[in-house]
């Protein structure tokens, strides 16, 4: 008989089981945040369309580094990963300027101790990717740490392993995806140690959720852009006059339609697998 399932994690929008002690079983649903606010109303298919696009790239980038995902569940919406050890920093890589970079470019003219030239626009482009580490903070929101706090907490061998990985997989990725209208101008990335003591890719990785996706057919430097996925959501949640606490407000069925098809339009480009193949046949990722 197979033991019950576990329920060890809730995310915002997904949900973390054990399996047994060396397997978990990641469960992304259909919720949406919007202004760190999860909405009433669920995306249909949002859970598997990042399911989806995170294990092709999982396949696509296992020449850079190993990653967690060991099997993709016939539902779409769970992986099935190795249990590692995780790090206790969140390894972001910023290629333009904006959220969190852009206001500290603002206040000191540089991002996370990376002094950048004078007179930059908000959401241009860097002059390379920047590594910009942080960790969770105690309020919930993340807290940019420079090199010698991340020595506190993570080993140097691993924190240049795992700095080496971050920027090496956002290259890739974001010349792919530009190629193909998305840019990506941000991702986060989070790493385990497995028993051997490897750095392992593992959670969700370059999905519009754990990156900031822009349309590059509308990209103009100079302003924030719009989000080539949730834009139709915020847009409506904006004109509501919505104070951005919970709870948020529901959403009309044009704008679901809307932002569900920005997701499907978003997994059909970069993987060029048309969705509904990936709902009939989920391991059609795996190459
Ligand atoms: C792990 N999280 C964050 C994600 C949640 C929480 N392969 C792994 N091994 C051990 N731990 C984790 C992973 C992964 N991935 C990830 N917390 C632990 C998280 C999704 C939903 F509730």
């Amino acid at each position: 008989m197979p033991e019950a399932v576990v329920h060890v994690a809730s995310g915002k929008v997904r949900e973390l089981f054990a399996l047994d002690d060396e397997r978990l079983l990641l469960v992304a649903s259909d919720r949406i945040s919007t202004f760190d606010v999860v909405l009433p109303t669920e995306i249909p298919d949002k859970g598997r369309v990042l399911t989806g696009l995170s294990a092709w790239w999982f396949a696509r980038t296992s020449h850079i580094c190993p990653n967690h995902l060991a099997a993709l569940r016939e539902d779409g919406r769970s992986t099935e990963c190795r249990r590692l050890e995780m790090l206790p920093i969140e390894c972001v890589v910023r290629g333009y300027l904006s959220g969190s970079g852009w206001k500290d470019y603002r206040a000191t003219g540089a991002v996370c101790g990376h002094q950048l030239r004078q007179g930059m626009r908000e959401s241009e482009r860097l002059p390379e990717p920047l590594f910009t580490p942080s960790t969770k903070a105690i309020t919930g929101h993340d807290e940019n740490i420079d090199r010698a706090r991340a020595l506190e907490l993570v080993d140097a061998g691993h924190f240049d392993t795992v700095e080496r990985y971050s920027l090496e997989l956002y290259r890739f990725a974001s010349e792919y995806a530009r190629e193909r209208g998305i840019v990506i101008a941000d991702t986060k990335f989070e790493f385990g140690l497995d028993d051997d003591g490897n750095a392992v890719l593992a959670d969700e990785a370059l999905t519009p959720d754990s990156s900031r996706f822009w349309p590059l057919d509308v990209y103009e430097p100079g302003g924030p852009q719009p989000s080539f996925d949730k834009q139709f959501a915020r847009d409506y949640c904006e004109s509501l006059g919505w104070e951005k606490t919970a709870p948020g407000p529901n959403l009309p069925d044009d704008i679901v339609a809307g932002t569900r098809a920005r997701y499907v339009e978003a997994f059909e480009r970069l993987t060029g697998i048309p969705f509904d193949e990936y709902l009939y046949r989920p391991e059609v990722v795996l190459g």
